[in-house]
């Protein structure tokens, strides 16, 4: 959930209703699925006014798969960054993303709407098996994307290029404005499971703090502390 400028609260999530409320104008007013799939699930982003009784803006956005988002961010101009996660080959991806393939079973996505949800300027996918991404935005138009991952696509000065082990890692990527590259991405975490469930938060425009838990005695930590299921923070510069 996000507050806009101008006093709306903008919400995401999923659903799996083909009555789900959309509003005239919306990017995709009917769900997307696969006539044959026994279960369908698409994203939804909507926009109420702060007394919650009016529906001002509401959108689907996903494919023929399993579409869901956990997260929301607003650039200073109001354009509103979904995160989430697809099964979809078809998540809807604009023409210079850095990415617009499906890679895994469960990928991540970022997508962007214009503020009145009309317009999808942007989306991609990151090429990862990954979940419960969060989603965060600079003032440059960069964008940060951390959850927890198996596999990842990496960039060449990660903090660590490889799986440490358990069944996650956490990671955080930084995507150029527009979605257009991958400018950096790293695993991050030990032995066991590492999470990371909307533990972004922007700090400033230099860094961004990204917590969550650990069960890795081997995490990496700059004071040396080594706890069994322990939380952690994280401060990364951007
Ligand atoms: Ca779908
Ligand atoms: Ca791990």
């Amino acid at each position: 959930m996000a507050l806009t400028a101008d006093g709306s609260v903008c919400v995401v999530g999923l659903t799996s209703s083909s009555d789900f409320p959309t509003t005239d104008g919306a990017y995709d007013t009917t769900i997307n699925d696969n006539p044959e799939a026994w279960y369908m699930e698409d994203g939804f982003v909507a926009l109420l006014d702060l007394e919650l009784t009016t529906l001002k803006h509401s959108t689907y956005i996903g494919g023929i798969g399993l579409d869901m988002l956990f997260d929301v961010a607003l650039d200073a101009v109001g354009n509103i960054y979904v995160s989430g996660s697809t099964t979809s080959p078809d998540f809807p991806t604009s023409a210079s993303a850095y990415c617009s393939q499906l890679s895994h079973t469960f990928d991540s996505v970022l997508a962007v709407f214009n503020p009145t949800l009309s317009t999808l300027v942007g989306g991609t996918y990151l090429a990862s098996e990954s979940v419960v991404p969060s989603v965060s935005v600079l003032d440059d138009g960069r964008v940060i994307m951390a959850g927890m991952c198996s596999i990842l696509t990496i960039t060449d000065d990660a903090a660590d290029a490889t799986f440490s082990g358990g069944t996650m890692d956490a990671y955080v990527a930084v995507f150029s404005s527009n979605l257009r590259a991958l400018e950096y991405c790293t695993y991050f975490g030990g032995d066991d499971v590492d999470s990371v469930d909307h533990g972004l938060v922007r700090l400033d425009e230099d860094r961004v703090l990204v917590a969550g838990l650990t069960g890795s005695t081997n995490f990496p930590s700059t004071d040396g502390s080594t706890g069994r299921w322990d939380c952690f923070t994280s401060i990364w510069r951007t």
